[in-house]
């Protein structure tokens, strides 16, 4: 196999990163990108993460041609068009707009649990704000009731872009929130996960323990 092409910085805590490695397995295109494992936080940027998105986030993907694109959506986006099979993303019509609203509200959900991440594990508790933390805690759970009633059996259809971030949404809420116990008051989500989560993609792609 030739030397990958492209280069991801990425960490394996990172729900966002673990999107592109999914798409990557899913596409059958994971040996073109190396992987650059990278420790940021919104107090401890990296200065050549920086360097390459000046936002400091990752995941950032750096091209043959030393273009950078970032910010996990456009990623996906740009490797969903380097590979011959069926796309991951709907190119047109009405499946676009509904599968890329889908994955935008299991990204809103991701930022929402980033956010309460940063706030209790970088805040010192003394300052840590319950209002706002419940109200993120709110976006989550609206998120997945809507899920749950709404789009559980459109997800089983097709493992796509919807799929994939809902999927990193949820091992990232098993990863950083263990007693959240969200199975229980989302039980058709649950049997969903259940079963995506035998993937290939996802076991090779799990948090770490
Ligand atoms: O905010 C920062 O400065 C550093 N944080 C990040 O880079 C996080 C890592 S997840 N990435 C994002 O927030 C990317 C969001 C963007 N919209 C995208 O790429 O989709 C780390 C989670 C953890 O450690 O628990």
């Amino acid at each position: 196999m030739s030397a990958p092409s492209m280069m991801l910085y990425y960490n394996a805590a990172s729900p966002f990163a673990r999107k592109v490695l999914i798409l990557l397995h899913e596409t059958g295109q994971a040996g073109r990108v190396g992987l650059k494992p990278v420790a940021v936080t919104p107090v401890n940027p990296d200065a050549e993460v920086c360097h390459d998105n000046p936002c400091g986030k990752i995941p950032a993907l750096c091209l043959a041609d030393d273009n950078v694109i970032h910010d996990s959506r456009v990623i996906l986006d740009y490797l969903d068009h380097q590979h011959a099979g069926h796309p991951l993303i709907p190119r047109d019509g009405p499946a676009r707009w509904r599968r890329l609203t889908l994955a935008s509200l299991a990204d809103a959900l991701l930022d929402a649990a980033v956010l309460i991440r940063y706030e209790t594990f970088l805040r010192p508790e003394e300052k840590h704000w319950s209002d706002w933390l419940d109200n993120q805690a709110e976006k989550i759970s609206r998120s997945l009731a809507y899920f749950e009633t709404e789009a559980v059996t459109e997800l089983s259809a097709h493992f796509d872009i919807a799929s994939i971030t809902l999927a990193s949404a949820l091992g990232y809420l098993d990863f950083r929130q263990p007693n959240l116990g969200w199975r229980s008051s989302y039980p058709r989500l649950a049997s969903w996960y259940y079963e995506v989560s035998q993937r290939p993609s996802m076991l090779e792609t799990q948090p770490p323990a």
